[in-house]
Parts: structure tokens; sequence; C-alpha cells
């Protein structure tokens, strides 16, 4: 379905005067309003082609309805999306859930939508049918060297897709582990895993790069090969410069203190970006900032200090990707929301004072330091995302025009109530 610009224009009339009240009142306390503006206006996050249908859990999948049936009206989700928020320009394809039969075709269709491919993922946490191996006892560290080049093969399969699309980057998660103690030799699982990785790593063309994805557990129970950032980490340094840290905020043992790994990740040139969920208990993959925006906004407060530290370009230098699952909510709501979120934390983390905070860091004035970081958390930063979205040309209200448009209901009727999507 095309979202009708006259709509469009309709709905941001309709809510202009609220709007205007709000960003006047606004503008007025902030002393940085237009490079805030700006740099609001040039971050995009990447929609997983995953999580445009129902998610499920292994209880059960209660699946939607209107779901996207194939990879072009995934597509077309995401570009949807991006009409209403100006702020998902891109789209990341899990492979084989998402198979690019016809990439020229894919990347015309993409470039209606004004959408870019970002990070190919890869899969070897599944067995596909008619394979000549099992992953059921892991993939790149396998003990049979067969089932390793398989893997292998998947990955340099996975980047030839991502050239083809004009992607730049592998993202590689492992379910590899082990859930009982003495299932698994720990080093020789190490040493397969980065030999592996040794062989995806050399496939990668010259301006490509490789994310390396930990996870603390499932769906291997006592141990992941991959397991948190330390290990990552010690696979991107063996590897080389192309290969990185993905940090999936659901990845963690609780009460990980997330915001000092990105900080030193990022210090050490080692930071690859971001899979953004939320998450009360393990890897919930709940909306962005349902339980923790407070957490968020610290991350992107060192994301920024580092950053600018670095003089890195902060649209640009690092991956910006949401990983999510969307069991009782519209998804494209659910994304809508979840990009909404990661905004404002950024926006909030824009406002800090960073010369009052380094002043009152270097005198320990801990009170002040706390003082500086709410004071910017505690603002309403809502109206100014809201103006770098309408000066792009998307809506004041996202989810309300989604709503009111009755978005769903079309995409029932042109796809039908029992139309369900890839992905887990
Ligand atoms: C694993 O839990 C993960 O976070 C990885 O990024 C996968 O590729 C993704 O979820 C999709 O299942
Ligand atoms: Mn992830």
């Amino acid at each position: 379905m095309v979202l009708q610009q006259t709509a469009l224009d309709q709905h941001n009339q309709q809510h202009f005067a609220g709007h205007k009240r709000k960003i006047d009142f606004l503008a007025a306390d902030i002393p940085q309003y237009a490079s805030v503006l700006e740099k609001l206006k040039a971050f995009q996050i990447a929609i997983p082609s995953w999580a445009l249908g129902t998610g499920g859990t292994r209880f059960g999948r209660f699946a939607g309805a209107g779901e996207p049936r194939c990879i072009e009206e995934k597509l077309e989700d995401v570009g949807l999306l991006h009409k209403l928020n100006q702020s998902s320009g891109s789209i990341s394809l899990h492979i084989p859930w998402d198979i690019p039969a016809n990439p020229a075709a894919l990347k015309e269709l993409a470039q209606q939508h004004h959408l870019k491919f970002d990070a190919v993922n890869s899969n070897t946490f599944q067995d596909q049918p008619g394979a000549a191996h099992s992953y059921k006892y892991g993939s790149l560290q396998h003990v049979d060297k067969a089932v390793r080049k398989q893997a292998i093969d998947h990955n340099i399969e996975v980047i030839k897709h991502g050239i083809a699309l004009g992607s730049e980057a592998l993202s590689v998660w492992l379910a590899d582990g082990s859930c009982f103690p003495g299932q698994l030799n720990f080093r020789n699982a190490f040493n397969n895993t980065l030999e592996s990785l040794h062989e995806i790593y050399d496939a990668l063309p010259d301006h490509w790069k490789v994310f390396v994805e930990y996870k603390a557990f499932e769906p291997n129970f006592y141990s992941m090969s991959v397991g948190d950032w330390g290990q990552s980490y010690l696979y991107a340094s063996k590897l080389g410069d192309k290969a990185l840290t993905l940090v999936d905020l659901g990845h963690h043992l609780p009460n990980a203190n997330i915001e000092q790994i990105v900080a030193l990740l990022l210090n050490e040139k080692k930071l690859a970006g971001f899979h953004f969920n939320d998450s009360k208990y393990g890897d919930d993959d709940l909306t962005v900032g349902s339980i923790n925006p407070y957490q968020l906004f610290l991350i992107f407060n060192e994301l920024i200090e580092g950053m600018d530290a670095r003089q890195m370009n902060h649209a640009k230098d690092l991956g910006w990707m949401i990983d999510a699952s969307h069991n009782v909510k519209d998804p494209l709501e659910d994304l809508l929301q979840s990009v909404e979120a990661i905004k404002i934390a950024y926006a909030q983390a824009l406002l800090v004072d960073t010369d009052a905070l380094r002043a009152a860091q270097v005198q320990n004035d801990v009170t002040t330091c706390q003082e500086i970081l709410q004071t910017a958390y505690r603002t309403d930063v809502r109206p100014i995302v809201a103006e770098a979205r309408l000066q792009l040309g998307g809506a004041l209200d996202p989810i309300s025009f989604f709503r009111t448009n009755k978005v769903r209901a079309q995409l029932i009727s042109e796809r039908g109530a029992n139309a369900v999507a890839t992905g887990l």
C-alpha cells in the first residue's frame, strides 16, 4: 500500500497548533537547539526484516493479520514506517529467512521507498531443509570440520547476497555452546570458532565489516561460545580491524552495566553498533524503552561522549539496528514506538551539558554529576523529535496516523487475514 501524501498533510495540519506550542516552549530552553535538530534529522535506525511479523515464544505464536508474505512486502512495510517517521531508512535482512532472489529488482524497490540495505545476518542456528549437516551441536565451533565448512560457506553466501544489495556488513550471531558441563572442550570450541571466523573474515570485501554478536545464554544454557563482550572482543581483536563487537541490549546477564561495556568498546575502536530492544529478565526482545528508558539514555550518553572524543559521525559510524519481537502488539506500531524511544534517548543525551559534567567529575562532585544527567533525562524532548520528523516530511504523530488511517486494516485487505511473515 502507498500512504497518501494528502492524508499525511491533513494529519500534520490537525496536529500542528498543539505541536507549535510545545516546540516553541522547548526551543527557548535548549541553547544548542539547531544542532540537536540537525543531528536528529540525520539519525536513522535499521528495521529487522524478521520483526515485521508477530513473533512468538517456544510456547506458541499468535500471528497477527496482514503480515508481509514476502521480502518485497517486508520492504513495503519498512517503507511505510520510514514515510511516517523519516528515521527508518534501512532494512536488515536475515538469510535464509529472506532470500533476495532478484537483487537488482529488490534494490530498485528499496530505492522507491528511500531505503538502503543495512547489515545482512547469517543463520546457522536452525537447520535448513535439504542441508547435508545439522547444527544441533553447533556450527562454527563444531567438532566435525564438514559441519564447520557448511556454516562458513553459508556466511560467505550471505556476504555475496549483501554485496549484490549494497550492504556493507555481516552480522554473525552463533547459538553455539553447550548445555551441560563436560559436553564441550572450551578451548577447542574457541579455536574452531576463531578459525571458522577467519575464513569468513577473509571473504569480506575491503570496505565491509563483520559484527560479532554475543549472548549470555539461550539456546545453550551452560556455555555460549560467544557469551559476552569479552569473548566477542577477543575474536574481533584476533580477526582484525574489520571485525567489531555487536551489542544486543538483551544479551547480558541481569544488571550488567551495559553503558560501561559500550564506553570501553568504543574506546578500543571495537564497537560495531547495536541491536536495540528492552528486557526485564533476559533476551525478552521487548519494545525499546518500554522497561528501562534511563539505561537507554545512559548508553546514549556514553555513545555521544565516546563518539565525539573520536570525532565520529553519530549517524554513520556505528550500526544502529532494532532486534525485537512483538508477541502482543501490532509489529508496525511496536517498531514505531521503538524508533521513537531511540530518538528520544539520543535527543536527551545530546542535551547533557558535557563541559559541566567533566568539570563536576574532576571535582568529584557526585551530586552535580547526577543533577546534570538527570536534568537532561527529565527533559521532555518529544516535541523536538517530532519537529525533526515534520521537517523531513514525516507525521507529527505516527501512531495516531497509523490508527486513524487504518493502515493495518488496509494491509489486511491487500494481503489477507492469514498472511504470516517468515522469521522466528
Ligand atoms: C539472537 O537472539 C538474536 O539477537 C540474533 O541477533 C539473531 O540473529 C536475532 O536474534 C534473530 O533471531
Ligand atoms: Mn540480536
